[in-house]
């Protein structure tokens, strides 16, 4: 396998308008991310992420854009975009942009001229259609609920497709031009000197131009869009073949796609050899539910869950290329609230399971505050909520029957805005993100989380976290925990995590307990190299208690 530079990086994930504000007014940006670079620069990351922060009217906080080359004025300029990207490289750490490419805003140019003029070459990078017998054309349910068509103003059965929400019309990915244009937009990207791409939303592109519709799955008649994304998941390879023949190969990029539903027999065309991607998020364990009152019927996680899952992906990816774990992102409730029983949604828990995601084969992605082991933020209402797939879930609840208060439960559970909540850097007013009253609400424990309280702490989540990036960069351990194969080992129980890194001449043993029980592994001559929470090694003997994690080397 061709040896990439990526191969053995650490991600970090900015979610902007969360992160640092630098000009008081309660909106991270990007001049205080800038100001923040030395304190990634510790936690050994080498790509940084960008959630959206191009010219968007923030229906859906900038997946929604409007200009792809402009930079939203509340996050600054094209000037500080450029600081951010000299200062970053000068620290040894590469940007990612964020790229949605699946929709643009309804405030974009093209959907503006579409809408203006039917006939305009504009119209044709959108999927217009007619309905039937006052009927939108098929019956698929947008991802924030509702048709995934809405109707023209004046029109009276002419619509546009929208596979989330209104305002973000779908784009025709089978019009040659409009591929062109994005490729273009991408390649001016590149050139500025970005290092790739996060690529939204990407299996939705594909869409069978009969609009058939699906049987429905809910008492609306409709059927979500995801199921008809997981059926045309055949032909997104051959778009993203061109794209990245035309913009990714010719700049030797790094890519990352959000690719739910990539079936297993194409895998190796997403991230193999010569696949369309670097890497692809590993949402296995992640259970996606698109169903007309997703979070009313959700199912919370288990440890076991997500370990048989994570350990299927990695099984499946290990001879094909690199899977990105990740435990949470600003689209789903923390990983320590949501995989975790309740004892150990604490810093023992959110250290252990730091060893698991970082140290399993890939390309880990840590989501701002992760690494702080952030939990969810409890909302003492709806109104404390912006988001708008969170305010359409809670309707919905309300609409199967829940009271307000189980509602609101809910989506302290589910909510995309759990993990949204800003950066807790100290002490301060409102956590050193912003001396204003920020956009969104600040968690509850600021002062058990903040970045300020556990610098000191040797034992901190911080600086575990900072351990297991030192480690998976050490010159000692790095080839194997890069290339080292996954293999499973036994699990004394349903919330123990063990597995092992198989490198050419040595071999990396992972133990994560969440138990109720103290387990004893024979190790024999190992050497451990990291802990956390309560471990012991003596006479070949590992120990380890309840709420801690090991690592431990054998060379061979
Ligand atoms: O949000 C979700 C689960 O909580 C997903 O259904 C999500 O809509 C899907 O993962 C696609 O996400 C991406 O595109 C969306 C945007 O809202 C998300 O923030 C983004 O990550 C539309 O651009
Ligand atoms: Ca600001």
């Amino acid at each position: 396998m061709d040896r990439k530079w990526w191969h053995g990086a650490v991600a970090y994930q900015i979610y902007p308008k969360s992160f640092q504000d630098s000009n008081q007014d309660g909106i991270g940006d990007l001049k205080g991310i800038i100001r923040r670079l030395d304190y990634l620069k510790e936690l050994h990351v080498d790509i940084l992420w960008l959630s959206p922060i191009y010219v968007s009217p923030f229906v859906d906080e900038g997946y929604d854009i409007a200009d792809y080359q402009a930079i939203a004025p509340v996050f600054g300029t094209m000037e500080d975009f450029d600081e951010l990207l000299r200062e970053a490289k000068a620290r040894g750490m590469e940007l990612i942009m964020d790229l949605v490419l699946n929709h643009c805003s309804s405030e974009h140019p093209w959907f503006k001229q579409a809408l203006s003029s039917p006939l305009s070459e504009e119209a044709s990078f959108f999927y217009f259609r007619r309905g039937h017998d006052g009927l939108p054309p098929d019956n698929l349910r947008s991802y924030f609920g509702g048709s995934v068509w809405e109707k023209i103003e004046g029109d009276s059965d002419l619509y546009y497709l929208h596979y989330f929400a209104r305002e973000q019309p779908d784009l025709n990915w089978y019009n040659e031009k409009l591929r062109e244009r994005l490729f273009e937009m991408m390649n001016w990207w590149l050139d500025k000197g970005v290092a790739g791409f996060r690529v939204d939303a990407i299996m939705n592109i594909a869409k069978d131009l009969s609009f058939p519709g699906l049987p429905a799955d809910g008492a609306d008649g409709l059927c979500a869009a995801s199921k008809m994304t997981a059926r045309m998941a055949g032909e997104v390879s051959g778009f993203l073949k061109e794209m990245r023949d035309k913009t990714l190969k010719p700049h030797d990029a790094f890519s990352v796609g959000e690719a739910f539903s990539v079936r297993e027999e194409d895998l190796a065309a997403f991230i193999g050899e010569d696949g369309c991607f670097s890497t692809i998020f590993d949402f296995s364990s992640h259970g996606l539910n698109e169903g007309l009152s997703r979070y009313c019927d959700f199912k919370p996680l288990t440890v076991k869950y997500f370990r048989d899952a994570t350990f299927t992906a990695q099984e499946k990816a290990n001879a094909v290329g690199f899977l990105a774990p990740i435990i949470e992102n600003h689209d789903e409730p923390r990983g320590v609230s949501a995989i975790l029983p309740r004892q150990w949604q604490n810093a023992r828990g959110a250290q252990a399971l730091g060893t698991v995601t970082l140290l399993l084969r890939g390309i880990p992605f840590i989501y701002q505050g992760q690494e702080l082991g952030m939990t969810n933020t409890h909302f003492d209402s709806v109104y404390e909520i912006r988001d708008l797939l969170a305010r359409e879930q809670y309707s919905a609840c309300l609409k199967q029957g829940l009271s307000p208060y189980q509602a609101l439960t809910i989506l302290n559970c589910e909510s995309r805005e759990n993990a949204r909540t800003p950066m807790l850097w100290d002490h301060s007013s409102f956590a050193g993100f912003s001396e204003v009253t920020p956009w969104l609400k600040v968690h509850q424990d600021q002062h058990r989380l903040c970045v300020e309280f556990q610098e000191g702490d040797p034992h901190s989540t911080l600086n575990h976290y900072r351990a297991l990036t030192a480690l998976k960069h050490h010159p000692d351990f790095r080839d194997t925990l890069t290339y080292g194969d996954f293999e499973r080992m036994p699990c004394p129980d349903d919330d123990t995590i063990c597995f092992r890194r198989v490198g050419e001449r040595q071999e990396i043993g992972v133990i994560a307990s969440f138990s109720h029980d103290t387990h004893v592994f024979p190790i024999g001559e190992a050497k451990i190299l990291l802990t956390s929470g309560e471990v012991s090694f003596k006479e070949g003997e590992l120990m380890v208690k309840p709420g801690s994690s090991a690592v431990f080397i054998i060379e061979r």
